[in-house]
């Protein structure tokens, strides 16, 4: 909770620290969707991989790999997409680290931020993402429409995290390409696989399933996907070992 309004008012602050004019040179240049969704759809494993360095639960999480041999181990094990923190404050990210991601790997990217604003949408295009992620609990129905309209005008997808029935029932829209069940509480931290579970029949069709965090097995995999999940949003488990592309490519089959 805390999080999300501390961020709305860095959001303004930031504006404008790149010129509009080289956002949308970028864009133009740019126009192609590199489909995540699609990947998902198209894959058994469907794991999207998380470049994470810390958390507000977990302080340090791995503070040895660069950005580069994180997201090039990730692309080799098989991944169908790399989500990249680029919040500071609470997960030690920066848009840097999206656009090194970006020059390192060409499979889907996922913008990983408390997205407020179309501001930080333009950003997202322009340091190299693919997807972008809405946090339907900080937004209402009206700025979701907004924000995802404006993310589809650029070729980006939307990736619409939910924690709850509420939440979903409120986001439903054709503007979104997946809808992702955070199985963490942004208030207490908390982890809960059920929190998938029980939203997962809730979820129209039109929508690829994505179960975040607290995922740390093949079992738990399996068993999400039995519930229609087709993507799994993993950072932890992986980041913290001693080399996260080989255990991402343990879940690749
Ligand atoms: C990854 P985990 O437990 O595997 O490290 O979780 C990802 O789901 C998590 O980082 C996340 C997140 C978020 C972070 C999900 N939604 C919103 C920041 C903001």
């Amino acid at each position: 909770d805390k999080i999300i309004i501390d961020k709305k008012r860095e959001v303004t602050l930031k504006k404008g620290i790149i010129p509009v004019s080289q956002l949308e040179a970028s864009v133009l240049f740019n126009g192609r969707t590199n489909s995540m969704s699609k990947l998902l759809k198209n894959s058994r494993s469907g794991i999207i991989s998380e470049h994470k360095r810390r958390s507000p639960s977990k302080s340090v999480i791995n503070n040895n790999h660069t950005v580069e041999d994180v997201v090039l181990g990730y692309q080799n094990a098989g991944v169908c997409g790399i989500s990249v923190l680029t919040d500071g404050k609470y997960f030690g990210g920066s848009l840097d680290d999206l656009l090194l991601a970006k020059a390192s790997v060409n499979i889907p990217l996922l913008r990983k931020e408390f997205i407020v604003d179309e501001y930080q949408i333009l950003e997202a295009k322009a340091h190299g993402a693919d997807t972008i992620l809405l946090i339907a609990a900080v937004l209402t129905r009206e700025e979701i429409k907004q924000l995802s309209i404006f993310a589809q005008s650029l070729a980006l997808e939307v990736l619409l995290e939910v924690h709850n029935l509420e939440e979903l029932e409120k986001s439903i829209m054709p503007s979104l390409d997946m809808i992702g069940v955070n199985n963490r509480s942004l208030k207490t931290f908390e982890v809960s696989l059920n929190y998938s579970k029980e939203l997962a029949n809730q979820i129209p069709d039109d929508f690829v399933k994505v179960s975040e965090s607290g995922i740390s097995t093949v079992e738990v995999v399996k068993e999400l996907q039995q519930f229609g999940y087709q993507g799994f949003l993993m950072g932890e488990h992986f980041m913290k070992t001693n080399n996260p592309g080989k255990e991402a490519s343990e879940f690749i089959r």
